[in-house]
């Protein structure tokens, strides 16, 4: 019985997953997917600045966490942004596809930022983990100036 349940359920949720492909990959969802990323980052950047800044020294072992889902995020970023995917419900400016090997770069910055800022929390030096933190923060913003209408 068990059985014939789990074989009707797997069923569904293939039926589910296959009755869509006509629209699948178009610019709009992509961007829906884009923008649900850019809010994980945020959250991530706000739930290390809320450790930091609200002294919450029992979770300083999440920041390294928080840091490797930037860096992961930051990895994925190019991929996020095809061809096609500047018309719609976007803030992405058109620099991103004209300009793609800056935008690419401003993506690595984010990268290696994160990844400074994750060594930093495992070391445990929190001067460190602070200017990682800027630095952070200085490549969301400046990829913000240039790529962000
Ligand atoms: C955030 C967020 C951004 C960046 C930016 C950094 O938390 O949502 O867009 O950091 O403000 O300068």
């Amino acid at each position: 019985m068990l059985k014939l349940k789990t074989l009707l359920l797997t069923g569904l949720v293939s039926v589910a997953f296959t009755a869509t492909p006509l629209f699948a990959n178009d610019a709009e969802t992509v961007i829906k997917y884009r923008k649900a990323v850019y809010t994980s980052m945020k959250g991530h950047m706000g739930a290390i600045v809320g450790i930091l800044k609200g002294g919450l020294t029992d979770y300083q072992g999440h920041l390294a966490d928080h840091a490797a889902s930037l860096e992961n995020s930051a990895r994925i970023i190019p991929a996020l942004f095809p061809e096609g995917s500047d018309q719609g419900d976007t803030d992405a400016d058109p620099k991103i596809w004209s300009d793609r090997a800056g935008f690419e770069k401003a993506a690595q910055r984010l990268e290696a930022a994160s990844q400074e800022l994750l060594a930093a929390a495992q070391s445990g030096d929190m001067r460190a983990v602070g200017k990682a933190v800027g630095q952070v923060g200085g490549s969301c913003k400046g990829c913000h100036d240039t790529y962000r209408k």
